[in-house]
Formats: C-alpha cells, structure tokens, sequence
C-alpha cells in the first residue's frame, strides 16, 4: 500500500511540474473523479433507456424503419459509452475510493460491444449489429420457395416431436438455411468489435467479455475449464445412456456406439436440450413418480398467463412485491400472428427502475415453464437493484442474473406443485429417476453446449479462426465438447453459429454455463437456510421466509461488490464450484453408471 501512495504522490507531482513554455496540468482532484462518474451515471443511464426502449420497438415490430431506429440508439449509446471510456483513462493511477475505480472501470465494459472512434464505422458496426438480429428473428425455411415457409418454432415442434429421421434432418438443415446471408456480416462485426475493443485497452472483443469477472481474463477463462472439468464425468455418464438408447430407438448405422451423436436426433435445434427425448431414454419402470409437467399444464387447462402468474406467485412466496400493473400490460406472452417479432425470451427493465416485462412466445410446455421462471428471475433482480447507483444496476457477473430464476424453478417438486393446486396429490410410487432424468437431460445435457458458443466466439475474435475456418471450427468444438456431429457434411459454404440466437444478437454465452453451475450452489444454500433436510432435489424454497431473505439481500446489492462477495452472501463461499450439482444428480449418476457399465462410453 505504501508503495502504491508513493508511486502515486509522485505521478501527482510529476503531472504538477511546471514545463517551459507550458502551463501547469493539475492533476485531477477525487472531487472531480467523483464529478465525472456521476455525470458519466447520468448520462448513460438516460442512453440505455432510449436505446431500450428503440430496442423494445423494434424487437416488438421488425421492420425496416425500427431496425433503423434501434440502430441509432444503439450507435449513440456505445459512442458515449466508448468516448467515457477513453475520457475516464484521464485518472488511471489515481488513488481512488473502491466505488470510484469499480465504477470506472465498469463504463468500459458496460456493453457487449465497442465501437471504435470512427463515426463512420460506429454506424457500420450498429447497423451490422440490429440487422444480424432482424435476419435471425424473422428467418424462415421456405423448402417450396416463398410459398410455404416454416418458422423456428415451427422447426422446433418437429425437432422435439418427429421419430422419423428425414423429417428431423429436414427440419434441422432447413433451419440452418437462414444463416449463410450472416456470414460475410459476421465477419465484418468482429473486425470492428474488436477494432473498438483495442482502442480501449483491450487484446480483442473476446477478451473484453472475459473482463468482466472481477479477475483478469485468462483467470476467468482457467475458472471455466476448472468447472467444465469439475461436471464432466456426469455429462458423459448422460451421453454414454441417450446415445445407447438412441442407438436402439434409430439403429446403430445411424448412432454408432464410440462415435459421436448426430446432432438431428436430440429433440432440440442445437441439441442443448434433451428434454424433449425423454420418453426415448428412459423407461417407465425405471422412472419411479415421474411428474410430467407439460401433461400436468395441458390437463388442468393453465393459459401463458397463467404460467406467468405462477411464476409471480413463487416470487411473492420469497417475500418479493407483486410485479407493477404495467407488467401485464406491456409484456408480451404470445406470439402474435399480424407481424415479425423476436420470439427468443428475454426479460426487460425499460427504464432501469420498474418498468418490467417480458417477451416471449410461450408455449403450454414444461420447458417454457421453466423459461417462464428464468425470465422473472431477471425482472424481479433488476427491481432489486434499482436501489443502486447507475452503474451499479447490474447482476453480481452475467451468470448470477442468467441463474436465479433457474433456481427458483429448481424449487418446482411434486410437493410445490400440490400446494399450489397444479397437482391433487403426492403420486403413489417410489423414488423420483424420472423427475431427475428430466432436469438432467435439460441441464446436464447444455453444459458443455454452454461451453462451446464463447470458446468459438473466443477464437474467432483473438483470429485463431479466420472467417474461412468458421464453420469447420464451431463444429471441432460441438464435437469436442458435446460430442455430437453434424447429421450431413457442413462446408464453409454454411454458417451454422449464426443459426443460433445468442450469435447474431451479439450475447455472451459463457453466463448461462456459469448460472448452470451457480443455481445448484444457490439452491443449496437457500435449502440450507430453509433447515430442509433429505436429498437436495426434493428440496422446495416456496413460501420460506428465511431462503427468501438470504436471496432477496443478495439481489438488492447489484453490482455493487465484486461477485465473490454475492456469492459469499448467500453460499457462504467465494468460489464457483460444480460440488452442488453433483450432489444434486449423485443418485442418477450412480444410476448411470450402472446402466453404462457394459457399454463402451466416450467419442
Ligand atoms: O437465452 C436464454 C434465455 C434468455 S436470457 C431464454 N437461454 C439460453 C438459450 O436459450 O440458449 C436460457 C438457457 C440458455
Ligand atoms: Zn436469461
């Protein structure tokens, strides 16, 4: 510390040093930094409600003229925030408050992306941006032409539903034909992202998002591989039973055992879920009471609304307001049939105080009750925090907002369910495999899926992949990782990121792996609190004061502590660990295990 005062004493005196011929610069005084960071809050947070709400527009209406829109507000916000950034360099080896330099530092990495200096390409690298978005959401597999085309959620029902192999390879290349226009575009973004995020001090884009973890970013990308490592054998477990079981169901030509799993036969478009395979992998027998929310949902009749009510409800339960009225006024639950809208679900915070909503195409189905929950985990965080400052308005990492509705739906057991009426009665038979099974093939199964997205944006913006090795690259890594193959040969003629929401619409990935591996640590903990006792995932936090407190106080502190601290808060720990998923799953691991013990596993 003594050293640091000195080295900073003296760069203060060196800065006062009268030159010939110059004037004096007086170094900056901690009232003018703090004078320059809340200018700085009131300028941005003025910029990210314009921009939110153009980006509500357009998201709502896609078309030519909000794309436009959204774009200019886009371009305004990150040539402020990149022209703060660099203005904010001014202070650097200032003694400051913890507040001041946390916050100077966050203007810099307040968004996903960095636009350089020049006008000319700040307007290039926005427009790139919103049109990316635009082609994902209103792309269309036309197989006849423009006469009858199919939309993602139409190509999703037949991935989750078809046994028939041509008709789920039709619906996955034909996918896939949306994303080749993207390339070129792709391309050029990165060349641009990263020219900004180097005029900001930073090694590329990729880099820059790993700056985001209160450490520096080759420690965050060692902290991914030491999770991903940690959760491994477990995911392989599950690989070495879908793929046998798969291979009984379609034929082992077509699932070879030792290889990887054609990516058609997973019943999701990117194959990150296996929920929808359930009934292919595990047999009635084995599942014990197996609680099929998507029959329970349809047989009782519970509308989208409904869904989001429930949803409310559980929040409530933990001691949370009740959302605003606007909510359900403004929100949008269901896909509407007059216009393009972006139907991949997200959550929003207008105007960074309690203008909540959601926006998504629900469907009566389990995965979109879970979604349901993941998205209000957002909104009732952002209510949260609004007690902060500006800056400070923001989840403890991405991945902490990414997990708290996820742990709330983890809470979603037979017992929750009787008590809220969706269930008449506790089922009869032993054990719950099936019910596990279920999150398992959900969670379990993205893991490695949520490693892959950023590790292939990671290289492609360091220029360890070069646009020709696009595509050959996200597939090394869909192989490495998942161990999945593609169901016919990809050439560098396809773009097949691109065919995935979070690539076009610029969103950081690795989140939603770390809030795989955060929402067990965090359910753990709130059961704890909740003095529950028995095996973790029968645990239920509804309606417990002292598991909605621990997670209410976490909430309301933001960003305002590095996220060690967060997690301390409610974990009791500062690291990230895969410890409490695996208990969570041991009971289905050792089941596994048994099942695979005569079967070659690996690819
Ligand atoms: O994008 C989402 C959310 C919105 S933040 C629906 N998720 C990822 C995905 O769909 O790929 C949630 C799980 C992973
Ligand atoms: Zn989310």
């Amino acid at each position: 510390m003594k050293n640091v005062l000195s080295i900073v004493a003296l760069m203060i005196l060196m800065t006062a040093v009268p030159v010939a011929g110059q004037d004096p610069v007086p170094a900056p005084t901690p009232a003018e930094v703090e004078a320059f960071v809340a200018a700085a809050e009131e300028e941005l947070l003025e910029l990210w409600i314009r921009k939110e709400r153009a980006a509500w527009v357009q998201e709502n209406f896609i078309n030519l003229d909000t794309e436009n829109i959204a774009s200019l507000a886009y371009e305004e916000l990150m040539a402020r925030t990149a022209a703060l950034a660099k203005d904010a360099t001014r202070f650097t080896g200032l003694e400051l408050s913890y507040d001041l330099a946390r916050k100077l530092n966050m203007i810099k990495l307040s968004l996903p992306l960095a636009a350089p200096a020049d006008p000319s390409k700040q307007s290039e690298l926005a427009g790139i941006a919103a049109s990316l978005t635009s082609m994902y959401s209103t792309g269309k597999y036309c197989p006849q032409g423009d006469g009858d085309c199919k939309t993602l959620g139409d190509l999703s029902r037949t991935m989750a539903a078809s046994r028939d192999t041509t008709e789920l390879l039709e619906a996955w290349t034909g996918w896939r034909s949306i994303s080749p226009p993207m390339r070129g575009k792709y391309a050029r973004f990165a060349e641009l992202g990263n020219a900004g995020a180097q005029e900001l001090g930073m090694a590329d884009l990729g880099a820059m998002w790993r700056a985001m973890y209160d450490m520096p970013p080759e420690a965050f990308a060692a902290e991914l591989d030491r999770l991903w490592k940690q959760v491994k054998p477990l995911y392989e477990a599950l690989h070495c039973h879908v793929r046998a079981e798969l291979a009984e169901e379609y034929g082992s030509d077509l699932v070879k055992p030792g290889e990887p799993i054609p990516a058609h036969l997973l019943g999701n478009m990117w194959a990150q879920s296996w929920l929808n395979i359930y009934d292919l992998v595990m047999d009635p027998e084995d599942a014990g009471a197996d609680v099929d929310v998507t029959r329970i949902l349809r047989d009782k009749g519970v509308t989208e609304i409904d869904m989001v009510k429930y949803g409310e409800a559980f929040f409530t339960s933990l001691g949370f307001e009740p959302l605003p009225a606007s909510f359900w006024e403004r929100s949008l639950f269901s896909k509407p049939e007059d216009r393009e809208v972006v139907c991949h679900a997200s959550a929003w915070d207008i105007d960074w105080e309690d203008d909540l909503r959601i926006k998504m195409c629900i469907e009566i189905n389990e995965e979109d009750f879970t979604t349901v929950h993941h998205e209000l985990g957002h909104n009732f965080y952002q209510r949260a925090y609004n007690i902060q400052d500006p800056l400070y308005r923001n989840s403890a990492h991405d991945g902490f907002h990414e997990g708290i509705g996820d742990t709330v739906a983890l809470s979603i057991t037979p017992e929750y369910l009787v008590k809220v009426g969706l269930l008449d009665a506790l089922p009869q038979e032993a054990g719950d495999r099936g019910r596990l099974m279920r999150h398992a093939l959900e969670k379990i199964a993205f893991l490695p899926f949520g490693m892959v997205v950023d590790q292939w944006r990671w290289q492609v913006f360091s220029g360890a992949t070069p646009p020709a090795e696009f595509n050959a690259a996200w597939w090394e890594l869909r192989e490495k990782y998942q161990g999945v193959k593609p169901p016919v040969v990809r050439t560098e003629a396809d773009f097949d990121p691109g065919a995935k929401y979070h690539v076009p619409a610029n969103t950081p990935y690795a989140r939603y792996f770390m809030a795989q591996i955060l929402q067990f640590q965090f359910h753990r903990a709130l059961c704890q609190a909740a003095e529950f006792e028995g095996d973790l995932h029968q645990c239920s936090i509804y309606a417990n004061d002292a598991a909605g407190k621990k997670l209410r106080d976490m909430l309301a502190m933001g960003a305002s502590r590095a996220w060690p601290e967060a997690l301390y808060a409610v974990a009791g720990t500062t690291k990230m660990d895969g410890g409490a998923l695996l208990d969570y799953f041991a009971p289905l691991h050792e089941w596994l295990n048994e099942q695979n013990k005569d079967r070659t596993c690996g690819w």
